[in-house]
This record gives C-alpha cells, structure tokens and sequence, in this order.
C-alpha cells in the first residue's frame, strides 16, 4: 500500500488532487484511485478508439487497410483444409476465419479444393495429397514446425501453411496472420519456421484452492471447483494464446504440490483441462510432493530405494495416463525451502529423480526435476554455490527422460544475477532453463517491465564450456551436447484477471517467453516492437517510442533496487519494496536476508565470491571465473555480486564506488519519470481504457522508484556515512521511517499480516 500512501505525498506535491487513504488491503484499490486522479486531473484526453479490457491480447485481429491485401479481399477467396478436419486442423481454421475476418472485414468460406485465386491451403502432407505434391520440404520442419508458401495451384495464386504435423499447421496459421497483423509482405512467401526447444513450457504456481503463489493477477485462472463439468471458455483462449507463441506445455499447479492434485477427484479435473488445451498441441504436466506415497498412498516411507515406493509411483503413473492421455509429466520441487525430498532418506537427487523418471518412461513422459535446491541453515555455504555443488558431482546419474530445471541464476530470479553456473557443467544431463515471467521480485503487477531483455541476456550468457560462444542457449537448445530432451520454462502471470497479466505490459513478458523459448536466438527488441505492434498499432510514433520504453525498463528496475550487481534487498516475505536492513533473526534464516547479500559494513560493500571469499567462481569455466574474479574485467553490473569493495573504490568512470551507487538509484527513478512522459505523450494512439490503467501503474511504479531509491540510499548512507554525490536529494525521511513502514499484504504471497505489527507511525513520504 506504500504506492499509494506515496501517490498521496506526490499528488500534493504536484499541487494535483488530494487522494484519501483510507484502505490498507489492497493495491488493486490504490491503482484505481490513481486512475480516478488521472481521469481528474486530465490525464486522459479526446476520445479515442474503443475502449479495450486487454483481453485479446496481441491476438486482436484489428481491421488492416491497404493495397496489399487485395488478394485475400476478392470475393473468391476461400480457406481449403487439406483433409479431415481434426480438432487441431479446426483450430487452425477457427483461427483463421476469426483473424481474417477481423482485419479484413469479411469472411473467407471453406472450400473443399482451390478454385480460385486468394485461396489459403492448410493441412499436413499426411492428410492431403495435394500437400504432399507439392514437395514443400517438410522434413526440415520437424514435428512441430511450419513451411508457409506462396505457389500457384491449378493457375490460381495460393498461400500453403503445411506442416508434418497439425499442431505445425496450427502454428503456421498463427505466424500467417501475425504476418498480417504486422503489416509484412504476405504475397510471396516462403517462410520455414521450427522450434529448437523440444518442451516449452509454462509453469503455473497455482493452489488448488484457487490462490496463485508469486501470482499478480488475480486468482487462479483454473476453476477447480467447476471441474471437470464447466469448461470456461477462458481456457481455450488461453490455449489459443499459448499456440500462438508456441507454448506447448503447462504445468498446472504449485511446485509447492498438494498431494490433493494426484487424487481421483482432481486426476478427473486434469483430464477435462488436457482435454481442452490438447487440440491446440499442449500438453499437461503436474506438480508433485515427493512424500505422495506416504501422504496419498498411505505408505510409511516415499524412499525411492523401498520396493513399495516405487511400485506406487508406477501405479499412480499408470493411472494418470489412464485418466489424461498424452500427459506430459510431472514437475518436482525436492529438499528445498521446506519441501520433503530424497534427502530425508539419504539418498541422492538422481535417486529421488529416477524414481519418478522410471514410473514415467514406459509413457514417453518427462521428469523435470529442479535444482533449487538449498539448505537454510545458518552454517551451510553460500547460498549461491549450493546448487551446483549438489548436482555438479551427479552428471550422468540421470535418467535419459529426466530434465533438470534450472534457473536462470544461482540465486532466485532477481533483477539481474549472473548466469547459473550448472549452465555448461553438465554435459552428460539434459538441463532446461527456468524463468520467472511473474514479476516476483521486479516491482509485481503494477510495474512496467519488459523481461524480453533479462531473458535474452539469460540465453545469450556465455559459459565458455567448449570455448566462446558456448552460450546459456546452446546448452538448451542442445547443439552444445546433444541432448534430445531439451526445456524452457517460465513462470506463469496469468490470472483470472479479465486482462490476464494484472497489466496491459505484462502480456509482453509471456508473449516475449514464447518467443524466445521457440528461438532463444531471437531479438528481444524485435520481439518487443512485434508485440506492441499487434496489441496496440502499427503507427510508427507510438511504436518507437515504446519499443525504446520497453527495453530500458528492465535495467531502471535494476537500478533503483539492486544496482552493480546487489541482489535480494527487497522487504522479507512478501518480496514488495525494499528491505535492505532487513537482517537475520530467528525466524529469518541468514540468506533470506538483505544484509547477508549486500554486506555492507564500515569497510565498503558486496560480497567477495572470489578465492578470498567464497571462491564461487571457481563454479564457473576458467574464462569466466578469470573475468568475474578480475576487478579489470568483472562486469561493473555485477561488480558487488562478486567483490566487497571499499565505498572508495574507484569505478572504471573515475567516480567512487558510494557516488556510483546512489546516481544509479536516481538514474532507476529518472527512468521512470521518463518513461512516464513518454506514455502521456502517446495517450491519442490508445484507447482510454488501456491508456488510463497503463498511466495509472505508471504513476504507482514512479512512487515505488522513489521509495526504494530513498530507502536504499537512507540505509546505505547510514553506514558509509559519506555525502551524497551533487545533485542527488537528500531523502524525505529518516531511515527509522523506513524501516517501520511494513505492508501487511500483498497479492500472492501467503499470510505476510504476523511479519508485520500494525502500526500508527505516519507513513513515509
Ligand atoms: C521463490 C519464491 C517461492 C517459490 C520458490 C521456488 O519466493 O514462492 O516457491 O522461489 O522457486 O523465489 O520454489
């Protein structure tokens, strides 16, 4: 609720309106009353196109002018399906006729064979013989992939969408009309598109009780209670969204599993949600508890070893596919953050890992086993060298259909880490990258970030593990070492929130995860002005200006929370706000701290991972342990990840490292004001409604800048104790004030209320 107790101050401050605060709960009302007071003080102008609720997402089909489309425009075009219409083949056609008909403005008709010119021909070589004449090269494809062509047939112009299978069709549908949507050539085609990622997936951290872990948009878009009876239609749009982009797996529920899900009640609610998601070609995978025998199986051990544990997980698997079939797989968190494991037992991850992998190998299922795994107690190691330490020494104890998860840090998902150093350690292991596209600790729901950038720089990170350009990508992909079972996954922001993300720019962060896991190589600028293409317009003066928005956003959230390479100085719990003070205690283990990160004391700031600390990047390829442990070399974007240095230390710029520090806090805050501006400027090329909650989430993260810039540079200044560098404000409030505010709660984070006292103090400007 800071944001809006900050609104306040600054609406005063603007001499603007006075908003009343009055509600603590929720945040949702403190965007509503910034939009109130954008509505007042005029922020939204002359009226413009429809209002829009965000719910079409970039699939909006808005009408396209123009010459160019003339063909399709003809009265005889028409939409030819190459043979049985299957579900997937009528997806594909349904997708077709809606996308079409919207920006064309007419409906194409099926027919049966090409009669005309215009006609758009879509089927698997398998299904038509036509395609099959027509030796498109489909082997280069894939299973998944697409060639789309324009040829002539029987003297007639005609687009082709083809593909091995229809799932690649369906695909090929989509990039056709996005080709449309984008206002690209479309007369002479010849376009060859396949995934290099096998599984892309999205991991929803959702509860069966309808709540979404680290979730901002609501609650869980699953109505569990409603299964498997009512189907919402939701779910096929959310199915048409994902095949869009690709997707072509979803993990329904928490890593934190509930046993309740491997029940029959809720196997038979799995069933009717793959039976909605499988004609778009994705399939369901489940989160699960590793004591499941013992909690749903009433066993008295889940010891992978025990015979009886592992005749369960067979005949739980078996039921499963009985019940779903094509079921993807399951998805386990193990030994971490509380979450029982095989370590209970003594035994190992690969032996935990290949309890399940086995159970799941006679159906072609995947395991995808996770290696955040950690130890809080307060003597272990460094939190961020635990994981590889775990795995590193386990390479080629997994089974062949095993996936281990990784995220893309060693840490948890912050703004900026370096790559995970299990990233090229592993050769003999397939590993998939994880992601997090809810914006957990990047400013949640309210906060204009794109992550196309952080994936990006994710992917294109260079292990050095067979020389340059062994990079995060090539790992994935699986030209690094060949593995055939390669992964991505994201966390899930969507809700059931009538926009899906909790924002109109957050949409940009699960289309952007698309995208990339379809071709980690792609551009995440490119990907970016695509997105805003279709979701808003194709105007160049609002295209460039917020494709530019766009991709500085994500570094301004870098540097108003966690500059030159801090990381986790965030409010414990609820993972809102700063908290850089927040210290160990005894319900707070050391690295769910700020302090043990930051490290800041009288002698300077960071943590030494280098030989003379922690000696972490010994985790790392020579080169790139050489580079991190170098002062000369170590990226200055991850200078205090891996060195403590003096508040004095000269950075390469000249400035000292206190004055870097704080003008980058600004910068951060300077950004968002920048960007602010820019959105004002653009309000006549959106509607009002998306205009309005975009200016008001804007106006929130400008508040949300500032406190964590004050607050930062209030705590660290009292410990450097050195002036701030000329120019940069003194903040409003004492630390003390600071560190009192607390928000109680915050949209999915399990009950923070006893983390934090009520309090009367006055809240901080
Ligand atoms: C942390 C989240 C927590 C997740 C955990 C995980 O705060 O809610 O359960 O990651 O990835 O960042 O398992």
């Amino acid at each position: 609720m800071i944001a809006l107790a900050f609104c306040n101050a600054s609406a005063m401050r603007r001499g603007g309106i006075m908003l009343q605060l009055t509600d603590f709960t929720g945040r949702r009302a403190a965007a509503a009353l910034i939009a109130a007071a954008g509505l007042l003080t005029g922020l939204a102008l002359a009226p413009r196109a429809h209002a829009d609720d965000g719910y079409r997402l970039w699939l909006r089909y808005v009408p396209v002018h123009g010459a160019w489309l003339a063909r399709y425009r003809r009265s005889a075009a028409e939409l030819v399906p190459g043979g049985a219409l299957s579900p997937t083949l009528r997806a594909a056609r349904a997708e077709l006729e809606r996308g079409l008909a919207g920006m064309l403005g007419r409906r194409l008709p099926s027919a049966p064979s090409v009669t005309a010119g215009g006609a758009i021909l879509f089927g698997t070589p398998h299904g038509s013989p036509l395609i099959r004449a027509l030796r498109l090269g489909l082997r280069r494809v894939g299973r998944e992939g697409y060639v789309i062509r324009t040829i002539t047939v029987r003297g007639h112009p005609t687009t082709v969408i083809a593909g091995n299978s229809e799932v690649g069709v369906l695909y090929g549908a989509f990039r056709f009309l996005r080709q449309i949507q984008t206002r690209r050539p479309i007369d002479a085609l010849d376009i060859v598109s396949r995934p290099k990622i096998r599984h892309r997936i999205l991991d929803f951290w959702d509860n069966l009780d309808g709540s979404v872990e680290r979730g901002y948009a609501g609650d869980s878009i699953w109505k569990w209670d409603e299964l498997p009876q009512y189907l919402s239609p939701r779910y096929s749009d959310f199915a048409r969204a994902c095949a869009s982009i690709g997707i072509n797996g979803v993990v329904l529920n928490n890593v934190n599993a509930s046993p309740y899900v491997l029940t029959p009640l809720y196997l038979a609610k799995v069933a009717a949600l793959a039976g909605v998601l499988r004609p778009y070609g994705i399939r369901v995978y489940l989160s699960v508890p590793f004591s499941a025998p013992i909690t749903v199986g009433r066993l008295d051990s889940a010891d992978p070893l025990d015979a009886a544990v592992q005749a369960w997980w067979r005949r739980k698997v078996a039921a499963i596919y009985r019940e779903v079939p094509g079921f993807g797989g399951l998805l386990m968190k193990a030994d971490s953050e509380g979450e029982p494991g095989p370590e209970n037992y003594g035994r190992t991850q690969a032996q935990g890992a290949n309890l399940l992998a086995r159970a799941l190998a006679p159906y072609h299922g995947i395991l995808m086993w996770r290696a955040f795994v950690y130890s809080t107690n307060p003597h272990s190691e460094d939190r961020v060298k635990q994981s590889y330490d775990i795995f590193k020494p386990l390479d080629g104890k997994f089974d062949r259909n095993v996936i281990l998860q990784v995220k893309n840090g060693p840490l948890d998902f912050q703004p900026r880490e370096p790559f995970h150093p299990l990233f090229g350690a592993m050769p003999k292991t397939n590993l998939m990258l994880e992601l997090e596209i809810t914006k957990e600790y990047l400013g949640q729901q309210t906060s204009l970030v794109y992550l196309g950038t952080l994936f990006e720089e994710a992917l294109r990170a260079d292990t050095w593990a067979r020389g340059r350009g062994s990079t995060v990508a090539r790992v994935i992909d699986g030209s690094l070492y060949g593995e055939r079972q390669t992964g991505i996954a994201g966390v899930a922001n969507i809700g059931s929130d009538r926009n899906w993300c909790g924002s109109i720019f957050n949409q940009s962060n699960w289309y952007a995860f698309g995208r990339l896991a379809w071709n980690p190589d792609a551009s995440a600028r490119a990907i970016a002005a695509q997105w805003v293409r279709m979701t808003f317009t194709d105007n160049p003066a609002f295209v460039h200006p917020v494709v530019r928005m766009m991709m500085a956003s994500r570094e301004a959230v870098v540097d108003y929370m966690d500059p030159l390479g801090l990381a986790s100085q965030m409010a414990a719990g609820t993972h809102f706000g700063p908290g850089p003070w927040v210290a160990p205690g005894p319900h707070l283990p050391p690295d769910w701290s700020s302090t043990y990160y930051s490290r800041a004391d009288a002698t300077g700031i960071g943590f030494d991972r280098t030989a003379s600390g922690s000696d972490a990047v010994a985790q790392y390829a020579a080169h790139v342990a050489d580079e991190f442990a170098s002062l000369r070399h170590c990226p200055e974007d991850l200078l205090l990840w891996f060195h403590h240095l003096p508040w004095t230390y000269r950075m390469r710029s000249g400035r000292m490292l206190w004055d870097s520090l704080v003008l980058h806090y600004a910068r951060g805050v300077d950004e968002v004001r920048r960007m602010r501006r820019t959105w004002h400027r653009l309000a006549r090329y959106v509607d009002p409604q998306r205009f309005r909650l975009t200016a008001a989430f804007l106006a929130i993260q400008q508040q949300d800048a500032e406190w964590w810039r004050d607050a930062s540079i209030a705590y660290f200044q009292s410990i450097s104790r050195l002036p701030l560098p000329a120019g940069v404000a003194p903040p409003p409030d004492p630390l003390k004030a600071y560190e009192a505010f607390c928000i109680p709660f915050v949209e999915g984070t399990p009950g923070a209320g006893p983390a934090c006292p009520p309090d009367d103090s006055p809240v901080p400007h």
